[in-house]
């Protein structure tokens, strides 16, 4: 695991230096979610590739930003999916973008998965590492310093809804203002990276990108996002799930299967469970 551990810090080191570009524009080409790619999202895919090519423990990498998933050869057990470049569309409005990666053994299911990490490009570049334990990490001096464990209390105070409202299910909407009602404040960016983050180190709250009625099976990506936060989320005395069920029970039809999503700490899920237990 270590090999890949440094392979992720040496790809995020890259990608900073690649952010810093004043190319923010769009490529010519789409990704599989139908997303116009930023010239920046296929730099940092290839970054991410070439690191992990290297390192003989892996077996195959997908990509948020690759159609198929890539078999660099047989004999390695790990399965990594990766999100290059989460928030790519907020590079040109100089918000926090980040990376994802979710480590699989043997196979891209959910239940496979044995840690995960995601990179925080924000004005530091943080990382949190999931595997036993949830680590923090900061760059300093080109080098990623050990922080601190985290951890979520047990109820929070921060509400990240994400998706279009005027497309929300009527239930939804009363769920997420109940929130608000009981002193929630609104901290949503548009980067699910950042967000999740800010929940994560201050304490507890709710982030959640339900279905809706132009995205009826969520947006966002299981092996790439979805299913990475869930083992975050859930190593760090949190939950995570699609509203009805935990996210790491789910399986996957294909690498680029979506699904509704809600991470928190326990207060905030279990309310969301009982909103949706009926549904
Ligand atoms: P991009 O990578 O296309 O910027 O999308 C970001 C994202 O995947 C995730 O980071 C956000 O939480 C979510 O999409 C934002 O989606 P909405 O713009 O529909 O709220």
């Amino acid at each position: 695991m270590n090999d890949i551990f440094n392979a992720i810090q040496k790809s995020a080191k890259r990608i900073k230096d690649a952010i810093d570009t004043k190319d923010v524009g769009y490529s010519e080409s789409e990704n599989s979610s139908g997303e116009i790619q930023l010239q920046l999202d296929i730099t940092c895919d290839m970054i991410i590739e070439e690191e992990f090519s290297h390192v003989p423990s892996i077996n195959t990498i997908a990509s948020e930003e690759k159609k198929d998933a890539l078999c660099f050869r047989d004999s390695g057990d790990y399965f990594i999916a990766y999100d290059p470049l989460d928030g790519s569309s907020l590079v040109d409005v100089n918000l926090s973008v980040g990376s994802i990666f979710g480590i699989y053994k043997n196979s891209f299911e959910a239940k496979n998965m044995v840690a995960s990490c995601y990179i925080v490009y924000g004005p530091r570049v943080e990382m949190v590492f999931a595997c036993n334990k949830v680590k923090l990490y900061l760059l300093q001096n080109h080098e990623f310093e050990y922080i601190k464990e985290i951890h979520l209390n047990e109820k929070g105070n921060l509400n990240a809804p994400g998706g279009t409202q005027q497309n929300w299910q009527p239930y939804h909407k009363k769920l997420v203002d109940s929130f608000f009602k009981e002193g929630y404040r609104l901290r949503y960016s548009g980067g699910m990276v950042p967000d999740l983050h800010q929940i994560l180190l201050k304490g507890g709250g709710l982030f959640s990108y339900p279905a809706t009625s132009d995205k009826p099976n969520g947006k966002l990506r299981k092996l790439f996002e979805v299913f990475p936060f869930a083992f975050i989320y859930s190593k760090a005395g949190g939950s995570a799930i699609d509203g009805k069920n935990n996210l790491l029970t789910l399986a996957c039809s294909h690498v680029h299967d979506t699904s509704p999503c809600f991470f928190g700490s326990k207060y905030e899920i279990t309310r969301v469970l009982d909103e949706y237990k009926n549904r």
